[in-house]
């Protein structure tokens, strides 16, 4: 990775950037929303499109010299449309938040009432949590999941009807199941609610077919960009074609300045990764790598929420051991994983401790783990939540992960 500018220039941040790149390379990432990008999407990111204002959209902007930024922007539209099979897309949300907050200003007034999953079951803060603009400025109604971690879609049909919303939210940061986006339709339908997908997690599962597609089922889809899709971090929206104009008004001029459009390059880059027949071995691989995880760690003897993954991800059930989720995302750390403690349901410890650590494996897929390589994860991942207090045994643990990491160079 070439930092000879930086060295020069900041020293300071060159050495984080690099010490950065060896945590890296050194670490098991099994944040579930996190992977490793392209070299051609970084390029792309560190281009000279970061010089560039271009508020509006293509060929109506309020900046002159857009001509290339023009070009670059509807290639990244339209890669977005074709890979998700959507009509119209927004390539300029900033975030995935953003692009949700786009979609509530495009179709709702403040106070309306929106449905979606609770954030403790596996929604996200942008979908009405309390003290996220969402629940803030809109009336939320909450579903969660059953005791088989699945949404139970008589409940959520339920609510619907005695609740009216507006808008409809499925797909979730913390959901291990295939969500059944027809089953969503039918009940929007039922009450005359808006459909909006989040499907931020598995954009590139639904970009490579490995998950069902939402784009028959839903008015909206809003994803994040850098989960298991591999681009740079930001949001896109996309929609049906008679929401087209307000959604971009709610972007812009309504949410946003000037769009990245360095970023929306990236975006552009890793749309076109996305359709590559590779891209969808890579997609089928993270599922595999995610259920010999799950395997693997029920194996060793410990807990998953709702059991077998169908998708990327996983919650570990760490109430049996008596641990939390904070003190244990903290112990893997130090064996060399990195994970984020994460709430199960009905969890007895506060979002600041929790029970439970979420595990996924788009990161590790990208490096090359195959499924013996995450048995192997999941046996160090037991071993060290099990003897947690005894520093040698971590230490080894530590030393497994590096060979495993050094079995899958990255950026070198
Ligand atoms: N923070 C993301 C996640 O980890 O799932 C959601 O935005």
């Amino acid at each position: 990775m070439n930092l000879e500018n930086i060295k020069r220039v900041d020293p300071e941040v060159a050495q984080q950037i690099e010490l950065e790149l060896q945590r890296q390379q050194e670490t098991i990432e099994l944040i579930a929303s996190e992977n490793c990008t392209s070299l051609a999407v970084m390029e792309a990111c560190g281009s000279v499109l970061t010089n560039k204002y271009a508020e509006g959209k293509p060929h109506k902007r309020y900046y002159n010299g857009c001509e290339y930024i023009d070009v670059i922007e509807e290639i990244a539209q339209k890669r977005a449309c074709k890979l998700f099979n959507m009509e119209h897309a927004n390539v300029q949300p900033h975030s995935g938040a953003q692009a949700n907050m786009a979609v509530f200003m495009a179709t709702m007034k403040p106070g309306d009432r929106v449905l979606s999953m609770d954030l403790s079951n596996g929604g996200h803060l942008s979908h009405g949590s309390p003290v996220n603009f969402s629940g803030l400025y809109f009336d939320v109604k909450s579903y969660g999941i059953n005791d088989y971690g699945e949404i139970d879609y008589d409940n959520v049909l339920q609510l619907a009807k005695e609740h009216r919303p507006k808008l409809i939210i499925c797909g979730a940061s913390n959901y291990s199941k295939i969500i059944d986006f027809k089953k969503f339709r039918e009940i929007a339908d039922e009450v005359g609610a808006l459909l909006l997908a989040d499907i931020a997690h598995i954009a590139g599962l639904v970009a490579a077919g490995v998950h069902p597609s939402p784009s028959e089922y839903c008015d909206f889809v809003t994803t994040t960009t850098h989960k298991s899709l591999r681009g740079p971090r930001g949001g896109i929206i996309m929609c049906k074609e008679q929401y087209a104009n307000a959604i971009d008004k709610a972007v812009f001029p309504g949410l946003q300045g000037g769009p990245l459009e360095h970023i929306i390059a990236g975006k552009a880059v890793a749309l076109l990764e996305a359709s590559k027949p590779e891209f969808k071995e890579y997609a089928q691989q993270i599922v595999k790598n995610a259920k010999a995880l799950a395997q693997g760690l029920i194996d060793e003897g410990m807990d998953i929420v709702g059991g077998m993954t169908e998708n990327h991800l996983m919650t570990l059930d760490l109430r049996k051991t008596g641990k939390t989720g904070k003190d244990m995302a903290n112990v893997l750390e130090k064996v060399g994983i990195t994970a984020n403690k994460n709430t199960v349901p009905n969890d007895p410890q506060s979002p600041f401790v929790t029970s439970g650590i979420r595990l996924g494996t788009p990161a590790v897929t990208t490096r090359g783990f195959k499924q013996d390589d995450m048995i192997e994860v999941a046996k160090i991942i037991a071993s060290a939540i099990f003897s947690s207090d005894n520093e040698i045994g971590l230490n080894n643990l530590r030393q497994r992960s590096l060979k495993l990491c050094n079995k899958y160079p990255l950026y070198s």
